[in-house]
């Protein structure tokens, strides 16, 4: 008989199925059957980590995966430079939450706009977390409270956190408790720690305090959906240096700037880019202190990007 099962972890040849036996989660490893292979021809995964699926167990223990279901939603990613390479980094999330620390290493802003970009065009609720408050000067105070009005007053909370205070992890505790989340962000930010700290079951490695900054040195190697004591799964992702945008064009860019909707129907061309038409909303809302200069010089280099790609 076929059980219900959600896929964990993907390493293309196997998937890692968590499920519910007598009300403790197993896993199981499966096999998908050729037939399924070439289903999605854009995307180099038929099966992302995050899908719910049917499985039959094999005679040997292993499972063969026998149905997937539809795909609430998913998180696309590339690395930067290959268009080709497409991946569903996870699906059927309730939210994402980009991490960058206050220090060790610094915020970007370029990346948790590319990242909040890619979560407004495939419809997931985001958060960000600025972790490492511990490490932080009076000036990196001002500027987290900075990011923090910012973003909230675009629509998306933003939590400070440090995981050498217990009491400033009580609320991120709660919104991910019976929800599927994912941690994305660049190496050495705390991703890993935080997820130890939300469920000390969990326990995954984490990176030595000097390794942070050097070249190349991730300590999570594979993204991994875990599931929590508490309820819900949480999924850790390795660390990215910078957020590719995928299947995204120039002309719909400022609909990914929530900031941006009202302002944009104001102008006088229909496609208009926001950059140097005449009677342009946007610019306009710019000029008048309603977006951020900040997100608009964000906006531009994302534009001009997006105009390369297409050179
Ligand atoms: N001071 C301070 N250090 C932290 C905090 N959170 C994490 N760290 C340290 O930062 C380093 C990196 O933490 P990880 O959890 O491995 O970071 P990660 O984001 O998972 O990194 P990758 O797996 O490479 O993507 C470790 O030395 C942690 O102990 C924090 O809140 N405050
Ligand atoms: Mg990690
Ligand atoms: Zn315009």
């Amino acid at each position: 008989m076929a059980q219900k099962g959600r896929v964990v972890e993907s390493t293309g040849r196997w998937y890692e199925v968590s499920y519910d036996e007598d009300g403790g989660m197993e896993t199981i490893n499966c096999r998908l059957p050729g037939r399924f292979r070439l289903k999605d021809h854009d995307l180099t995964n038929p099966i992302a980590v995050g899908d719910y699926v049917e499985f039959e167990i094999n005679d040997d223990g292993s499972g063969s995966i026998e149905k997937i279901e539809d795909r609430q939603n998913y998180l696309l990613r590339q690395s930067t430079h290959h268009e080709q390479d497409a991946q569903i980094l996870a699906a059927n999330i309730d939210r994402a939450y980009v991490v960058q620390s206050i220090r060790k290493p610094k915020i970007k802003q370029g990346f948790l706009d590319r990242f909040l970009i890619t979560c407004e065009a495939y419809q997931i609720q985001a958060s960000i977390i600025i972790n490492k408050m511990d490490l932080a000067s009076e000036n990196d105070l001002d500027y987290a409270n900075f990011i923090k009005d910012l973003y909230e007053s675009i629509g998306y909370p933003v939590l400070m956190t440090s995981i050498k205070e217990e009491e400033s992890l009580q609320q991120l505790k709660e919104s991910v408790k019976d929800q599927t989340s994912v941690f994305v962000g660049p190496s050495g930010v705390g991703k890993t720690s935080l997820l130890n700290h939300i469920d000390p079951a969990i326990d995954r490695k984490v990176g030595d305090i000097s390794t942070y900054n050097e070249k190349g040195k991730h300590t999570t190697t594979f993204a991994k959906l875990l599931p929590l004591q508490q309820g819900g799964f949480l999924m850790d992702t390795p660390g990215i240096r910078e957020f590719g945008l995928v299947n995204i064009e120039a002309w719909e860019l400022s609909l990914f700037f929530p900031e941006m909707l009202e302002p944009r129907k104001q102008c006088k061309f229909n496609n208009c880019t926001h950059s140097h038409e005449p009677g342009c909303g946007v610019m306009q809302a710019f000029e008048d202190g309603k977006i951020d200069p900040d997100r608009y010089d964000s906006y531009l280099r994302i534009l001009e990007s997006l105009q390369e790609d297409k050179n």
